[in-house]
This record gives C-alpha cells, structure tokens and sequence, in this order.
C-alpha cells in the first residue's frame, strides 16, 4: 500500500484544517439568516468545503491515494480530488449561477459540461494504458473546460448584466477567480505526476492543488458569502 510522505501529508493536513475551519466560518456567517433564498448560498457554500475537507482527510490518511501502473511505470494518484471536485465543482458553479439569476437550461448545460470534466479528467488519471491514451482524456477534459468558461462568459454574464449593480460587482469579482484558477488545475495536473512529463513532483503538485483548492472554495465562500447587498438583491428580484 502506497502512503503519502510526511511533507504531503503534513500539506494535506493543513488542507483538512482550512477547508474545516471554512466550513466553520460560513455556518457561522449562516447562522440566523431567515430568508430562504439567501440560506440557498450559505448551504451550498458550506457543503463545498464540508466534502473537500473530507476528501482531504482522506488523502491526509492515506486512503484517496492508489497506485496506477502505466507502462512500466507506477504512478501515485490522488483519485479523492476527483470524488471532490464532482461534487464541489457543480456547486460553485451553482452559486454564481444563482447570483446570475440564470435560468434552469444554462445551470444544467454548466453542471452538464463540468461533471464531463471532471469524469474524463478522472479517466485519465485511472488509465492505464499507456502515457498517450492519459493524455488524449486530458484533452478531452480540457476541451469540457473550456466550454464551461465559455458558458460562464457568455451566458452567464449577460443574465448577470441584468441585475443589480452590487450583483455584477460581485459576480465579475467570482467570475474572474474561476476563469484563473480553474484554468491552472490542467497545467498543474500536465506539469505533474499524472501526465509521464513529471515537471512537478509529487510533493509540489500537492502543494499547488491545496493552494488552488483553498483559494476556489474557501476565498471563493468569503467573496460571496461577504457580499451580503449582492446576496439581498439576487434573492429579492425575480
Ligand atoms: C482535471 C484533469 C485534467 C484536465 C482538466 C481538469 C480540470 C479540473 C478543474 C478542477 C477544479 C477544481 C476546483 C476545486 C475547488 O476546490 C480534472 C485536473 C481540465 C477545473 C475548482
């Protein structure tokens, strides 16, 4: 059985911590709110770093790491970040969504495209193939990205530009954190030890994803969650 080093470990600890404490903070941000449509974003924030923190517990422990032999060579994956991002991927784009005011067809066209990510991603980093097989699912993976960030500047922009102006502020601010940090986790998983270019060690690529994750669900949670007059005018129009 194959176990994280002490420095991942340590680095996935501190992980569990802050996606913990996150959680922490946004139900206590949460607590008291009596309008049912704000409440929608303090549950939909809090269950996004609710499972990241168990995910990373689990990598933390040991258990979200498996060994997948490629070629001749054995890979340390992570595959709980997967079982994660399922999850947590569709409901931060459900969160913007709700505060774009989008309409049923592009929320499920988003989350539609975003588990088509994450599910292909997951199938390249299981494959075991061979090294071009792993990176032709990246492609494909990368491919659903982009129309996910697509959908998310074209249309849900223009249902954004509709609302309030406290609304646009605080989704242009939630809209430009996706598009930069959505669009490193591809290079860091390339650079990294899923991809045979092994640009980034195992260890360095943990750190990466941790500081990418951390700052998607958890600075992600404060901008919005903060935005108490965006939150007011999203659940108060139609
Ligand atoms: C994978 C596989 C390779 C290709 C692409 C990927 C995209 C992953 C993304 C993950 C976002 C995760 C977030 C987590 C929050 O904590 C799966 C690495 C395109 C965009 C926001």
């Amino acid at each position: 059985m194959v176990q994280p080093t002490d420095t991942q470990s340590l680095i996935l600890w501190v992980g569990t911590a802050l996606m913990a404490l996150g959680t922490v903070a946004f139900i206590a941000m949460g607590w008291g709110e009596k309008n049912e449509r704000k409440q929608e974003f303090y549950i939909i924030t809090i269950f996004i770093t609710a499972i990241a923190s168990v995910s990373y517990f689990s990598m933390a422990t040991g258990y979200g790491l498996i060994e997948v032999p490629v070629g001749g060579e054995t890979l340390d994956i992570y595959w709980a970040r997967y079982a994660d991002w399922l999850f947590t991927t569709p409901l931060l784009l459900l969160d913007i969504a709700l505060l774009a005011g989008a309409d049923r067809n592009t929320i499920a066209t988003l989350v539609g495209l975003d588990v088509a990510m994450i599910l292909t991603g997951l199938a390249g980093a299981l494959a075991r193939s061979s090294a071009l097989n792993r990176m032709l699912w990246w492609g494909i993976s990368t491919a659903f990205m982009i129309a996910v960030l697509f959908f998310l500047v074209r249309t849900l922009s223009g249902q954004a530009a509709r609302k309030s102006s406290a609304v646009a502020a605080t989704f242009s601010k939630l809209r430009t954190m996706i598009l930069v940090l959505w669009s490193l986790y591809p290079v860091v998983w390339v650079l990294g030890t899923e991809s045979t270019i092994g640009a980034l060690t195992l260890t360095q690529e943990t750190i990466a994803f941790a500081i990418l994750d951390v700052t998607a669900k958890v600075g992600f949670g404060f901008v919005l969650l903060r935005s108490r007059d965006a939150l007011e005018d999203a659940s108060t129009s139609a």
